[in-house]
This record gives structure tokens, sequence and C-alpha cells, in this order.
């Protein structure tokens, strides 16, 4: 699917600020693809659609992830988990896209998972770094991204996983399983 009509089916699913938050992921995720040996393609893609069901109905979102196999877990724990796994699923759906790389990426952009491919680190990464976000910390982490994919997304981890904590939120087992295979690839 060409660019501009991903974008176009993806902004009647979006708030205009939504909107220009893909922009900035769409962008930064297809120079991080460049760089670290991604597909830009699919880096695009991924991108486009990666917040596609950020505006659904929580209890449609809880009635989809009752009724297939997404992880049941995932109703034990912060809703703003969901609209990743479950937008995966819809945009395979709705949207018609059929490429598991890209779904995937989508599927993990919230809660990452241990042995992220290169294409899933990406769209984490852009997600939270992209020009229109701003909040302690995310400059320093746009400046590891320059020389290190993997020590940028260590950082964002790192930060992210303390923020939930002082809000005395549980962390998600995947995004723990994400941060420590960062942290063991880096010995071996
Ligand atoms: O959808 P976005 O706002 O662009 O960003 P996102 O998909 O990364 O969602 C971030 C939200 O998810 C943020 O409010 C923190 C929340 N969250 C809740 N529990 C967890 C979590 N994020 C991670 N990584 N792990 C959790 O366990
Ligand atoms: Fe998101
Ligand atoms: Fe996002």
């Amino acid at each position: 699917m060409e660019r501009d009509e991903a974008l176009k089916i993806v902004k009647g699913h979006l708030t205009d600020h939504r909107y220009i938050h893909t922009i900035g992921v769409m962008e930064t995720a297809i120079a991080l693809a460049g760089k670290n040996g991604a597909d830009e393609k699919k880096a695009e893609l991924a991108a486009i659609f990666h917040d596609y069901a950020k505006f659904r109905d929580k209890d449609e979102m809880k009635e989809i992830i009752l009724s297939t196999p997404l992880e049941q877990d995932l109703l034990l724990y912060n809703m703003e988990l969901w609209h990743a796994p479950v937008g995966a699923l819809l945009v395979e759906k709705e949207v018609g896209i059929d490429d598991k790389e890209v779904l995937d990426a989508i599927k993990y952009h919230t809660s990452g998972r241990k042995g992220m491919t290169t294409l899933e680190k990406v769209i984490y990464l852009a997600d939270y770094i992209e020009p229109n976000r701003s909040f302690p910390g995310v400059e320093e982490v746009r400046q590891i991204a320059e020389t290190s994919l993997d020590e940028a997304l260590i950082k964002a981890l790192q930060n992210t996983i303390v923020f939930l904590m002082k809000k005395n939120q549980a962390i998600y087992p995947d995004t723990f399983y994400f941060y420590n295979s960062l942290i063991q690839n880096k010995r071996s």
C-alpha cells in the first residue's frame, strides 16, 4: 500500500494531534530503518498504522481480546497497552495488511517483547523519540539514537519502567523481557 492511501485511511481513525504524532513516527521510523538496516517501506507502513486502534472503545477492545487468541493477561494490565495488539488485529482485518513483520511491529509497539526484530525496535523507538514528543529524558534518547538503536532503547525502557513504577503502575512482563534481552545482548 502506498503512503498517501495509508495516511488517508488512518487519518479517519485519529485526532489531529495523534495524526501529527503519526507523521512524526513515520519520518523517524524511515530514518531509523535506513540507519539500522530495516526495510524502510515496512517501517513506513507500520508507523502509519501503529496507533490505528488508539481511540477504539475500551469495551470493544476488551471484547476483541476475550474473543481472539490474544494474550488474556493483557486485561489485567493498563488499558493503554491494548491498542497495540488490538490495532495489529484490526489493521489486518479492516485494512487488509497481511505482512506479518509489519503487523508484529504494530502489535509490540507499546510493550515490546523478548527478541524484538530490528523493525519492531525501530517502531518502538520512533514512537518514543519522534519530534513532537516532549517529556523528560527524550532529548537524551534522541542523542543516543544517533549512534546506537539498542543503547537508545535501553535508556527509553529504563525511563518508561521508572515512570510507571513512580505512578504505582504494574509493568507488563513483556516490557521487562524486552529490557532484559537488550541488556543481556550487550554482554554477549
Ligand atoms: O500510543 P502512544 O501514546 O503513542 O505510545 P505507546 O503506545 O507507547 O503507549 C504508551 C502508554 O502505555 C503510556 O501511557 C504508558 C503505557 N503503559 C502502561 N503499562 C505499560 C505501558 N508501557 C509499557 N511499555 N509497559 C507497560 O507495562
Ligand atoms: Fe501507541
Ligand atoms: Fe504512538
